[in-house]
């Protein structure tokens, strides 16, 4: 079994019957969709909503029950991946694009898990370019703004177009070097017009599960 399976095979252990799961996106949450597909299979009851196209049409095939926002009151779990992980459990996310739905999705749960193999975990944030969703408008204002903040930032392309998210924008990858205070850059990129959301989640994460090359899996908290 591979690291990320290991990892999200795990946290699925925290599912539990009647409860209201997130479902995460990325090649680590992929294991723990199939994994929950299975449980479900074998009979237990849970509703899901899903962050992304791609996690929505593998839940789909997986018989996992998918209920629209408007139906559902909140999260009990959400199970997801992150490009970077530190011990205080804050993440950078987004290199998947759907950092903004992944964070609505975080914000109304009870909890979140995270799962990831060890490559991920580091001392300190900052080795993988933070995504920050810009709308389109004055974009050029925006990525200023942003270099004045300290970052060179990219704007994401698709092959040889801009890429665009979920949500009608644009990605802007953003070179900070070592973040050595997450919380206050998260505040500083939230407070720049322009600038919808940022893969910073500070706060969100109750736990991660992290899975080795030795085949042992650990779980902080
Ligand atoms: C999502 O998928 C993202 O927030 C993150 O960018 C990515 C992690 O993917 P993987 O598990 O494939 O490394 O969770």
């Amino acid at each position: 079994m591979n690291m990320k399976q290991l990892a999200a095979e795990k946290a699925v252990e925290y599912v539990e019957d009647g409860m209201r799961i997130g479902l995460g996106t990325g090649s680590t949450a992929y294991w723990a969709i199939r994994k929950i597909g299975e449980r479900v299979r074998a009979g237990l009851n849970i509703q899901a909503v899903a962050t992304s196209k791609a996690s929505e049409k593998l839940a789909q095939e997986e018989g996992i029950p998918l209920v629209p926002f408007d139906q559902i009151a909140g999260l009990d779990l959400t199970i997801d991946g992150a490009d970077e992980l530190d011990r205080e459990l804050h993440l950078i996310k987004g290199g998947g694009g759907a950092l903004l739905r992944e964070k609505i999705v975080a914000y109304h749960s009870k909890e979140l898990i995270i799962i990831a193999d060890e490559s991920k975990f580091v001392d300190k944030l900052g080795s993988f370019p933070l995504p920050v969703e810009i709308v389109p408008f004055a974009n050029e204002w925006t990525m200023e703004a942003l270099e004045k903040l300290g970052a060179k930032p990219m704007l994401r392309t698709d092959g040889e177009r801009l890429f665009i998210t979920d949500n009608g924008n644009y990605i802007a990858d953003c070179r900070f070097g070592v973040i050595e205070h997450p919380a206050e850059l998260h505040a500083q990129l939230l407070a720049l017009p322009g600038v919808v959301d940022n893969g910073l989640f500070i706060g969100l994460a109750a736990r991660a599960v992290i899975g080795h090359q030795d085949g042992t899996v650990t779980v902080m908290t």
